[in-house]
């Protein structure tokens, strides 16, 4: 892998459509904030981009549903799920819109290059039409029978019960899903934007292949794609896009299809970073166009023919760009139903989704943080299940690592003054524990930079779990009456344990490290876009004899089971969003 000076890490654009939920954080958003993290702490220069994904049918026809205008909706959702993923403390060094008009300037300006090197020609195409309003009807406009499955609740261009994609004529027995719109759809002509896939193939495949370090899931939905590209329409009939950067009659009443502009979002946001924060308006070059930039995209797997085929294309038709050195795709968080005690998949329509803004109500951000990373459908789907969920939290996080360091912390400061204690010498036990420190945050750095989040998490409870072997054997509850120095011994081992454990919960568990950072006097660094202070390493240090310790608070207070009970319950009734 080549020296990479800065990493650039973007979690998929949510659509300002509605609230983000616990499946989206699952996917895209908390795997990226971890690595983030982690990053920041090792003090290694990193930026975190974000935002909203302002254009396309979902918002328009959310506007349409509600009576309102698009930017009505997109104002709405922006703000709600800004706010929402900041309280998660998904740590975005800006959350931006595709709606802005720096995004009109970035969109068209990628237009524009891959026209002018050849890569957009136009076609005319057969699309669905309303007499009634006067109006094409793109994408979700029109609903049908699939031509492939036969499902009659097919969507305009795709069927979400087969999966088939396939060209608006196809679709069997349209209707348009506009209120009040009674007229039958008819097919008429419009001519449109291409882009030009099938040019890109051989640069596509050979990009792929020097990746064979991707997850499975994302490099077989890539490489099924690039065996067998087609030019893809990247205008609508729509007039809530970005304008298409052409003069003329032909581009009236038309708009730069949504996921040609959405990934250009991260583009936009970096610039918009570059300026928010003085940099000036060419920060972003650093970030896009140097070869010891490495560029790492969050998704969920529906995203991935975007992420790892269509857009880096769009980035290889210019100059200059790099391309993704990973695209970190997750499969999908699934609802654990305990009536019918079945898996079902979790969707707002549904009504078994749980919103962050419901979720947070509920529970501190570490809670939900440390469930959802301990369940990550990294490589296969994973069940959200209240009972799971309890005894994960309760039995892994509280007892294992909260319990370890509540009663190393109270011992020490009870006992020794309120300081780390002058330790006797070590006998072997002592120093298999001490000695199992670095070897076990080297671990969780290994899981963390091959974006095993799951094993991480698993490898740092593990460091608990020796600990608390530990102490039992070390007994101090009973050394305490008997042999001070014996206690010493065992408690200052304990505490560089603690102080391990605070550095490296820092990229999972955020509020729990600060907590703890701060009954320990340690600083925990966090870097940012121009890189700081090793304090991923820092864990291996000591904390000297002398240093003096906060009274200890509980870090991860335990969650009660009949008040689990009683949000199941509601969850179950459709209350979770
Ligand atoms: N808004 C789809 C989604 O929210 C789309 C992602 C854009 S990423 C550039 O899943
Ligand atoms: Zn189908």
């Amino acid at each position: 892998m080549p020296d990479f000076k800065r990493t650039l890490v973007t979690s998929a654009l949510p659509y300002a459509n509605g609230h983000i939920h616990l499946g989206h954080i699952a996917g895209a958003y908390l795997p990226a904030d971890i690595y983030v993290r982690y990053l920041r702490i090792k003090g290694a220069p990193v930026l975190y981009i974000g935002g909203s994904d302002e254009h396309g049918v979902p918002i328009t026809l959310t506007a349409l549903k509600e009576g309102v205008q698009p930017r009505d909706v997109v104002d709405r959702y922006h703000s709600a799920n800004a706010d929402a993923f900041a309280r998660l403390g998904i740590s975005y060094d800006i959350y931006g819109r595709t709606s802005s008009e720096l995004h009109v300037d970035t969109t068209q300006s990628f237009f524009r290059a891959l026209d002018a090197a050849g890569y957009i020609h136009q076609e005319d195409m057969e699309l669905w039409y309303s007499e009634q309003l006067e109006r094409f009807l793109p994408d979700r406009y029109v609903k049908g029978t699939c031509p492939k499955c036969g499902y009659e609740d097919a969507n305009g261009d795709e069927c979400e019960n087969c999966g088939a994609q396939y060209a608006a004529n196809e679709l069997v027995s349209p209707r348009s899903v506009i209120p009040g719109d009674a007229s039958s759809p008819v097919l008429r002509s419009s001519r449109h934007w291409f882009l030009d896939l099938p040019k890109f193939t051989d640069r596509l495949k050979a990009w792929l292949d020097s990746h064979p370090e991707w997850r499975a899931n994302v490099k077989g939905i890539a490489n099924g794609w690039v065996g067998d590209l087609r030019s893809r329409c990247i205008t609508r009939d729509t007039d809530w896009g970005v304008p298409i950067p052409i003069d003329g009659p032909e581009a009236e009443g038309k708009r730069i299809y949504v996921w040609f502009d959405a990934p250009i979002g991260y583009v936009t946001n970096t610039r918009q970073w570059g300026m928010d924060t003085d940099r000036g308006e060419d920060a972003w070059q650093a970030w896009w166009k140097d070869e010891s930039s490495r560029l790492l995209h969050f998704i969920g797997k529906d995203n991935v023919p975007f992420h790892a085929v269509i857009f880096p294309a769009m980035l290889m038709g210019q100059d200059g760009y790099v391309l993704a050195d990973n695209v970190v795709g997750n499969e999908y968080l699934n609802i654990f139903n305990r009536q019918t005690g079945k898996s079902e998949k979790g969707s707002k329509s549904r009504g078994n989704m749980i919103s962050v803004r419901w979720a947070l109500e509920q529970f501190a951000p570490d809670v939900i943080r440390y469930y959802l990373c301990a369940i990550a459908p990294e490589s296969k789907d994973s069940d959200f299940d209240w009972d799971d969920f309890m005894h994960r939290y309760n039995g892994e996080l509280c007892d294992v690592v909260g319990n370890f360091v509540h009663r190393s912390l109270t011992m020490t400061v009870k006992n020794f003054d309120g300081k780390v204690p002058q330790p006797g010498a070590f006998d072997a036990e002592d120093q298999a524990m001490l000695d199992a420190i670095p070897r076990q945050v080297d671990e969780i750095a290994e899981a963390l930079d091959g974006f095993r989040f799951r094993q991480a998490l698993e490898r740092f409870i593990d460091l608990g779990r020796k600990a608390n072997v530990y102490f039992n054997t070390k007994e101090p509850w009973v050394t305490r009456k008997t042999d001070m120095e014996r206690t010493a011994t065992t408690l200052y081992v304990c505490t560089q344990v603690v102080k391990a454990l605070c550095h490296t919960m820092a990229p999972f568990l955020p509020d729990g490290a600060a907590k703890l950072a701060g009954i320990l006097g340690v600083a925990l660094p966090d870097g940012g876009p121009d890189g700081g202070a090793d304090g991923w390493n820092a864990a291996k240090e000591t904390l000297a004899a002398g240093a003096a310790l906060q009274p200890p608070k509980v870090l991860f207070p335990k969650l009660d089971p009949d008040y689990i009970a009683e949000l199941a319950e509601a969850h179950q009734r459709g209350e979770g969003f």
